[in-house]
């Protein structure tokens, strides 16, 4: 057999070379970078085929190893034993080569297991798993933002076995952190302000909390005050309510406007403050509305309206936005357009804002209920059911679509036949 050298500026191009040369029977017996860049590759034909050097592209191997090697296969087509000083020689070198690489795996398996990772987790397999677990029964409750990591945190803490990781266990520790208010706000005398962006419903859940008040009060203890200046030229929904629930109300939109606002309704019972909303995202109207709000003290209570059908990381948003030092809790809007209340809890749960109230629907005059953690609790695993039950509805239904799919398929085959 004869061995020739190629080199090249890179390997695609020795492969094309070799390629060019010898054809695509070769066979690549080395091949290695050379300093600049360049590679050299060492290649040869099976023994029956003849090759022409060509002395530009491809020069005879000369190199003492491959020389021998070449002849060492070139007298041995009929597997005679290779001289044995030769095949000593190899074999000494590949033993040094081995040890060397044996030696460096040690020393580097040793730096390794000597020395504890920066910055790498340092729990057991055990409580690895038990972490995987709780999450994984917590995504199926849809919960899974920022509360769900505090909430395996804490869980952990319990030292709890992994057998002993149930819906059950989940659940009772899930309400230890749901918190609702014990009175209904509207019972006692108050002032109370519904903040947060945008269309979440603030106006209708005034409206709804005032038809609940009357109800049970009369409408003549009751005040609502709106900061919704540009609303009044058009069209302000809480005036048409005012006007219909015969309830008193004032226009503020400057600190000294709510106090005079709150003067004149100094006699009330509960007054009512709907806010315009505004985006999370515009700190500069935010802060202006908070401190607004604030400029009362401790008077004026806000509550945050947070709409259920709203992915849970905007929902961080509008929490991390409107958080204030009057900031008593939250009431929970739109549950019935979401899929799970899951989410809007867990931003309660995590920024520690009670909810007061669920809200259900449109309708002013039904649509909204004093929150009840045990409620609030078997929602969310009957949501979880019913999103297990579609989930596998889906499931069958493209299994079933796979199957026609694949009988369509094989009796048009049939067809052809
Ligand atoms: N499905 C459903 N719709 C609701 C609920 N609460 C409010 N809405 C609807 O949401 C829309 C916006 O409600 P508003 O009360 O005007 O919202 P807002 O927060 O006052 O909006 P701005 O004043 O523009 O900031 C209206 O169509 C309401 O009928 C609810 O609980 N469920
Ligand atoms: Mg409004």
């Amino acid at each position: 057999m004869k061995l020739l050298r190629f080199t090249a500026i890179n390997m695609q191009k020795a492969m094309a070379d070799i390629y060019e040369k010898l054809g695509p029977d070769a066979m690549i017996y080395t091949s290695r970078q050379l300093a600049g860049g360049s590679v050299e590759v060492v290649a040869g034909l099976p023994a029956d085929q003849q090759v022409e050097a060509d002395s530009k592209k491809a020069e005879r191997v000369e190199s003492p190893l491959f020389e021998d090697f070449s002849a060492v296969l070139n007298a041995n087509k009929n597997a005679a034993p290779t001289p044995p000083e030769m095949n000593h020689q190899m074999i000494e070198r590949l033993n040094s080569q081995l040890q060397l690489m044996d030696d460096n795996i040690k020393k580097l398996s040793h730096q390794i297991t000597s020395r504890p990772l920066e910055n790498a987790p340092h729990f057991d397999n055990q409580e690895s798993i038990q972490r995987s677990v709780l999450h994984y029964h917590l995504n199926k409750l849809s919960i899974t933002g920022q509360f769900a990591n505090r909430f395996v945190r804490d869980f952990m803490t319990l030292g709890v076995s992994t057998d002993s990781i149930t819906d059950t266990a989940i659940e009772n520790k899930l309400l230890s952190y749901i918190e609702t208010e014990e009175k209904e706000f509207i019972d006692q005398r108050n002032i109370c302000a519904l903040i947060g962006p945008t269309g979440i419903g603030k106006t209708t859940t005034i409206a709804k909390l005032a038809k609940r008040y009357i109800s049970r009060y009369g409408a003549k203890s009751l005040g609502f005050i709106t900061t919704d200046y540009n609303d009044v030229a058009r069209k302000n929904h809480l005036r048409y309510y005012s006007t219909s629930f015969d309830v008193d109300m004032e226009y503020a939109n400057t600190e000294s406007e709510l106090t005079g606002a709150l003067h004149a309704l100094k006699d009330k019972k509960l007054i009512l403050i709907d806010t315009h909303g505004a985006s999370q995202r515009d700190h500069v109207n935010v802060a202006k509305l908070l401190s607004f709000l604030e400029s009362q003290g401790e008077k004026v209570s806000t509550y945050l309206t947070l709409p259920c059908n709203v992915q849970e990381q905007i929902l961080d948003e509008v929490a991390r936005a409107f958080i204030s030092t009057n900031l008593r809790g939250c009431i929970l809007t739109k549950q019935d357009e979401s899929i799970s209340i899951a989410p809007a809890v867990s931003i309660s749960m995590n920024y520690k804002m009670p909810i007061a109230y669920i809200c259900t629907g449109q309708n002013i005059n039904t649509d909204i209920e004093k929150a009840d953690s045990r409620k609030i609790i078997q929602q969310i695993m009957t949501e979880s059911a019913a999103m297990k039950k579609t989930a596998e509805i889906n499931l069958f239904q493209n299994v079933d679509r796979v199957i026609q799919k694949m009988q369509e398929g094989s009796s048009d085959r049939q067809g052809t036949f």
